[in-house]
């Protein structure tokens, strides 16, 4: 038995080419995997390119010229091409070393995985998720390898003899070799079709011009942000807004074929194309969106300039029939969403987004259309790939959470949180300047207010807002003595509710309490 599992000395020609093309695929199975993972959960940073932007970064200028010069636009192409070429190499000898000594070929290819995940994780856009490419690519890869290894191994090829001699193992070798190859190779197709269909959204996307608005944004009033290091910045950039939906693959709509239905309840149907709603008059307005599934002090929150037709407009054409009180807006890839039709119509500033600061909206942001409506959460409003309205009743349709232990209706509920100085922190004794945001969309914040270890509740300064659906900033300075504080932040709205202490969880409606930070001043 001992000679099946252990490579005999006289390891032939045969076995190691075998070996080799073991490495080959284990190795291809694994970047595949990777890839395809991060297609679907990271687009825009993979393994291998992430791995081709370390090289660039690493690489001596003098070098990068050289091979722009050498190669021109086909710089990118044949680094690429170089990393694959290495990972064949590196692949193959893995196979070889697996065979020959167990274990050895696996460090290899974990070694390579470990670049991988390096790579992913230095890179600037890095997101949790993208982690995970790396590391279940090499995991396949480690698994392949070793299995691959065993059959070889119960094979043992000995050139022209290996038929008769292993007739069964050498089967089993070569079908899971094939199997692994064919697997390797589909994956690698619904890779490239995945980026194929983001990129040609990207680049409809980077074509584009919006247009002016007719009903520019409001001014931002002066001293709306405030000096203080850390707050949370009063217009959040698109890299840095929050993502939340279902998408497993963000939808890649083509402007060009994009149309919007309004169905339902309504005296006249409408079908609109892209370029009829670019051609509408468009508002500008700075609307803070946030997401039900925000916890007490979470950052599923953000500001931004949003560019769209107003939805009352829309509807005002299509003619909403007597008895509806709902508009169920449904995304391309079946999302849904409930709007009580009032507040699409009640003169707020609910709009058909095209643009978020200053650009078309991002494909993650709902790319080439998504609504945002001030004061309700995200799931009851803010679909995104936007491409039917159904005017309806709450009595007969539901947004896709509603069924799934979120409430019908979801109005924004006022909260504060503090940014600066952050939980844990340790500070100077004495006076500390405490900073962060508070919100009630479409009520407007009146006050904001701050305590020490329960005492009493002390006035923090309000920035003036933008709008009365956007968040504004506030900062405080506590006196702080040496030792542990507990520092809690309260708003009320400019009805004069102030947001209760009770601490709720997030389902169904959204989490209510103070956001809580303990310092340490020293
Ligand atoms: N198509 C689609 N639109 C969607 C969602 C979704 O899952 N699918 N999630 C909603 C939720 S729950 C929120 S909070 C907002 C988040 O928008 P953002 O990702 O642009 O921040 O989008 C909303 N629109
Ligand atoms: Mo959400």
């Amino acid at each position: 038995m001992s000679t099946l599992s252990r490579p005999a000395k006289s390891t032939t020609a045969a076995r190691t080419r075998w070996a080799a093309a073991a490495g080959a695929v284990a190795v291809g199975a694994g970047v595949a995997l990777g890839e395809l993972l991060a297609a679907l959960l990271s687009p825009g940073l993979s393994p291998v390119t992430a791995l081709g932007g370390a090289v660039i970064d690493a690489v001596p200028p003098g070098v990068k010229d050289l091979a722009v010069a050498w190669f021109g636009t086909a710089d990118k192409a044949v680094l690429i091409a170089s990393i694959g070429l290495v990972t064949l190499v590196l692949a193959a000898v893995a196979g070889i070393l697996e065979d020959r000594r167990p274990g050895t070929g696996l460090i290899l290819a974990g070694l390579a995985g470990a670049a991988g995940l390096a790579a992913v994780m230095t890179r600037a856009q890095s997101v949790q998720l993208a982690t995970l490419a790396p590391v279940a690519g090499a995991a396949l890869a480690m698994g392949l390898l070793r299995l691959f290894a065993k059959r070889l191994a119960a094979w043992n090829p000995a050139g022209g003899k290996a038929k008769e001699t292993a007739p069964l193992a050498r089967r089993s070798f070569l079908q899971f070799l094939g199997l692994s190859a064919a697997g390797a190779a589909v994956g690698g197709i619904v890779t490239a079709v995945i980026r194929r269909a983001g990129s040609l959204a990207d680049s409809a996307r980077s074509a584009l011009s919006l247009p002016a608005p007719a009903t520019p944004a409001q001014a931002i009033p002066a001293g709306a942000s405030l000096d203080v290091p850390g707050i949370s910045s009063l217009v959040t950039p698109n890299p840095e807004f929050y993502r939340i939906d279902t998408a497993l693959i963000v939808p890649a709509l083509s402007p060009d074929t994009w149309t919007l239905k309004v169905t339902g309840l309504v005296e006249h149907p409408v079908e609109l194309t892209f370029a009829d709603l670019l051609a509408k008059p468009m508002t500008a307005r700075h609307i803070t969106i946030a997401c039900v599934s925000n916890e007490v002090g979470g950052d599923l929150i953000g500001n931004a300039l949003w560019l769209g037709w107003p939805v009352r407009e829309l509807l005002a054409m299509a003619g909403p029939k007597d008895g509806a009180d709902m508009v169920l807006s449904v995304s391309s890839d079946g999302f849904t969403a409930g709007t009580p039709l009032e507040a699409l119509t009640d003169g707020r500033d609910a709009l058909l987004a095209v643009g978020m600061n200053g650009e078309p909206l991002p494909l993650e942001h709902g790319f080439p259309v998504r609504m945002i409506v001030p004061g309700l959460y995200g799931y009851v409003s803010a679909t995104k790939w936007l491409t039917e309205l159904k005017v309806t009743r709450f009595a007969d349709d539901q947004g896709y959470w509603t069924p799934r232990g979120w409430s019908a209706r979801g109005p924004i509920k006022t909260q504060s949180r503090i940014d600066v100085p952050r939980q844990g922190a340790k500070v100077n004794a004495g006076t500390v300047q405490f900073g962060g945001v508070a919100w009630a969309q479409h009520r407007g914040i009146g006050r904001v207010e701050l305590r020490v270890d329960r005492g009493p509740w002390q006035q923090a300064e309000l920035a003036p807002g933008i709008s009365k659906d956007t968040w504004v900033q506030w900062k405080r300075g506590l006196e702080l003595g040496p030792g542990e504080h507990e520092i809690q932040v309260r708003a009320t709205d400019s009805t004069g509710t102030p947001q209760p202490e009770q601490r709720t969880p997030v389902a169904p409606d959204g989490a209510t309490g103070f956001h809580t930070v303990s310092v340490t001043a020293g």
